[in-house]
């Protein structure tokens, strides 16, 4: 039966069942019903293992590693360090007691197009 005979059987790993294979293209694809089981701030790299069987998908089998790489998008919101910030300045005075900093942190990677240069 040759190639016209292969069939990809299976697809195993952690995210495997968020993932659809056809068994006739090969061709991978995203499910729906949940975009976001994709999370690059919980894992940035998942490996599956997928299977082609011959003759139809019943005859002889191999198998092949997946990696597949999480891009980022900037999808999560800054999230300050303190729920609640205090200043005290004196009144007439151009400046705080104590500096007044704000911080915050994002779990997005950094920005490659957001560069100040001074
Ligand atoms: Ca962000
Ligand atoms: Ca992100």
């Amino acid at each position: 039966m040759g190639t016209d005979g292969i069939r990809y059987t299976s697809l195993t790993g952690s995210i495997a069942e968020e993932l659809i294979l056809n068994p006739i293209t090969g061709v991978i694809t995203v499910g729906s019903r949940d975009k976001n089981s994709l999370d690059r701030e919980l894992s940035s790299a998942y490996f599956l293992t997928a299977e082609a069987r011959d003759s139809g998908g019943r005859g002889n089998r191999n198998t092949v590693q997946i990696q597949l790489v999480i891009n980022d998008v900037n999808d999560e919101k800054p999230t300050f360090l303190l729920s609640r910030y205090e200043g005290r300045v004196f009144e007439n005075e151009l400046q705080f007691i104590s500096p007044l900093i704000l911080e915050a942190k994002d779990r997005d990677l950094p920005s490659k197009f957001l560069t100040i240069k001074t």
